[in-house]
């Protein structure tokens, strides 16, 4: 595009017009819909529920809990403007083969990856526990990438995809906030993606760990990416008209 009819009063009002600004912290991000994701991540039921690699971890699972609900709206409003919308689910091949073995390995569980629970195989695609839990269930026209690792960018072609599509920012919820969302956060942001991630929308197992994992992000001048609220980001919508 020409430099200068970039910043002509024609295209600053359509900016204006088209162009979304959320308050978030350390200041406001503005998103243009068409080129924005909302990217949810792992809201798996082997995270979210009982009888699923969460809980065998030892975790209490209820703790994830209060970030459904925001995220429900925060996906109908998407779904209503055309945003794009994206999952991610964490999980292996039934043959293992794309889990390490120092994974599998890892907190001498006695239930491990790969092994038989109550909602089948853990962390196993293909299986109920694996799969996104009923109340933010993806449609048949959505995206989902399955990813081996806690990052989604991690050998997977999630970088492809929004490239091809032409998303520029990411608006990030999901599970849990110090693991796979600040990971998945983390290399976003080294790719050149502009992140914003919706506290209320992601959960950890540890209330430290939420505050730490949101402080780390924003910090520095948004060193890794904003923060902000279901709340705020609906506002911004509403504003829209
Ligand atoms: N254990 C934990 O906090 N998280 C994970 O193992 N995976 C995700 O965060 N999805």
């Amino acid at each position: 595009m020409d430099p200068h009819l970039a910043e002509s009063p024609e295209i600053v009002e359509l900016k204006m017009k088209t162009h979304l600004t959320v308050e978030a912290e350390p200041y406001e991000f503005t998103l243009d819909p068409a080129s924005t994701a909302l990217i949810v991540i792992d809201m798996q039921r082997d995270f979210i529920l009982p009888g699923g690699f969460g809980d065998f971890l030892g975790n209490k699972v209820e703790l994830l809990h209060p970030a459904i609900e925001p995220t429900r709206r925060v996906l109908a409003a998407c779904r209503q403007r055309r945003l794009t919308v994206l999952y991610t689910r964490e999980g292996h091949r039934p043959d293992l083969s794309d889990c390490p073995p120092s994974k599998r390995e890892r907190g001498r569980l006695k239930i491990k990856i790969g092994d038989e629970g109550p909602m089948g195989r853990v962390l196993v695609r293909g299986e109920y526990g694996h799969d996104i839990i009923d109340e933010l269930s993806p449609l048949p026209t959505e995206t989902v990438i399955d990813k081996p690792g806690k990052g989604a960018f991690f050998a997977t072609d999630l970088d492809l995809i929004l490239r091809n599509i032409g998303i520029s920012s990411l608006i990030v919820t999901g599970v849990t906030s110090e693991v796979c969302v600040q990971t998945t956060t983390r290399e976003a942001n080294d790719r050149g993606y502009r992140c914003l991630v919706l506290e209320d929308c992601v959960a950890s197992y540890f209330p430290e760990f939420q505050r730490a994992a949101l402080d780390m992000i924003k910090a520095q001048g948004g060193i890794v990416g904003w923060v902000s609220t279901s709340a705020r980001f609906l506002d911004a919508f509403e504003n829209l008209g």
